[in-house]
């Protein structure tokens, strides 16, 4: 198959998912086209049967706001025409899936048939779609799709609640591919951070609201009060100077570790203890099963998705929003005890077991025969 793929190139979870399919799906024979307005993050080496289109938004003085999504559109309708795509798979509904259709509309008087799949990622749904500003649009979009997917049975049911969607949405959960986590310990990097031993404490996030990185915070000073540990902030975003302000002021000092965006984070998670999600919402949590498949046991809130990941008890424990003293307390208790944390370990590896790349590519493979 021809696959066009548009998914946001930024170090958020629906790129990184998105990204990832298309590799797998070039991987196994089908040419894959991504057209967004970035090279994906993680699209790092040149591999066969992988293309890149790039969407890029002319300066016209006229504008205050750039029409990108015209713009995509545009190319949607280029690349399909001239590269022969047989579907295109949108990730994020906000403006792919209304892109998607415009384009689809205007192949379609030119005697073109080109379906379009829609995969609902999580905020596109539970925050921003359901701004009155987004919402007839996304409506819309979504139920003119030719297939829908949601990323987890509860990003299902927010979305059946949210908007009045007509059509079957189909959940296929994100995924992991184990075998690049079977790497080694970088044993001088987890010096260079934890160079007494200490425990290492890791969240990885865009720092936006909705990430509670406060929560993160917090925790990890209670940690710290009973156990010598370090906590490594992995990512950036609108709330990383507040956070770092908090840092500083509540005296955590060299404890905290800001390292910044990184496109990989095998390495980062492979050598934690311990990952913190502390999130309000989150569709799936995709940043907890990578930390799985590391072998991580996670310390989250359990809301959305999340507990369709991370099993209460078994690969780690499941909070409150805004529990941190509970969320302290079950780290404390799992790090202090080397079987149980040997034990949620292996857990958490069988976790993402469940949700390997093998298991997931044939739905989405099935699901793109089912369209054309
Ligand atoms: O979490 C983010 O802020 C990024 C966002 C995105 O769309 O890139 O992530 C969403 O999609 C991920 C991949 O499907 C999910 O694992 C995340 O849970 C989801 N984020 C939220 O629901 C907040």
């Amino acid at each position: 198959m021809k696959i066009g793929i548009v998914c946001y190139p930024t170090f958020g979870g629906s790129g990184v998912v998105a990204t990832e399919l298309g590799m797998a799906l070039a991987a196994s024979g089908h040419q894959v086209h991504f057209i967004t307005y970035d090279l994906p993050v993680r699209l790092e080496k040149t591999l066969e049967n992988v293309f890149y289109h790039e969407v890029r938004v002319s300066d016209y003085p006229l504008f205050d706001y750039q029409p990108y999504e015209l713009v995509l559109t545009s190319k949607l309708v280029d690349v399909v025409k001239y590269e022969k795509l047989d579907l295109l798979h949108v990730h994020y509904a906000i403006p792919h899936a209304s892109a998607a259709y415009m384009a689809r509309q205007i192949l379609r008087s030119q005697g073109i048939n080109i379906p379009y799949i829609t995969t609902l990622h999580g905020t596109d749904i539970t925050l921003l779609g359901k701004d009155e500003s987004f919402e007839p649009v996304i409506t819309f979009a979504i139920n003119e799709s030719d297939a829908v997917t949601a990323v987890s049975e509860s990003l299902r049911q927010d979305t059946l609640k949210f908007f009045r969607v007509k059509r079957d949405i189909k959940v296929i959960p994100n995924f992991i591919c184990e075998e690049e986590y079977n790497v080694p310990v970088l044993e001088n990097l987890k010096r260079s951070y934890a160079p007494n031993g200490e425990f290492i404490l890791t969240h990885i996030s865009n720092f936006r609201p909705v990430k509670r990185v406060d929560d993160v915070v917090r925790v990890f000073e209670l940690v710290r009060k009973k156990l010598p540990s370090k906590l490594l902030l992995v990512g950036d975003g609108p709330e990383r100077s507040h956070v770092e302000k908090m840092c500083r002021e509540s005296g955590l000092g060299t404890d905290v570790i800001f390292v910044g965006k990184m496109k990989q984070t095998t390495d980062i998670l492979r050598l934690s203890d311990l990952f913190l999600l502390t999130s309000e919402t989150e569709s799936f949590g995709l940043a907890a099963l990578e930390a799985f498949a590391a072998g991580v046991p996670v310390i989250s809130s359990n809301t959305g998705g999340i507990p369709e990941v991370n099993i209460d008890g078994y690969s780690g424990y499941l909070s409150g929003v805004g529990d941190v003293a509970k969320m302290a307390t079950d780290a404390i208790s799992i790090l202090s005890d080397v079987e149980r944390y040997t034990q949620f370990k292996e857990n958490a590896k069988e976790v993402a077991r469940k949700f390997d790349l093998k298991k997931v590519l044939p739905l989405y493979i099935d699901l793109y025969r089912s369209v054309l």
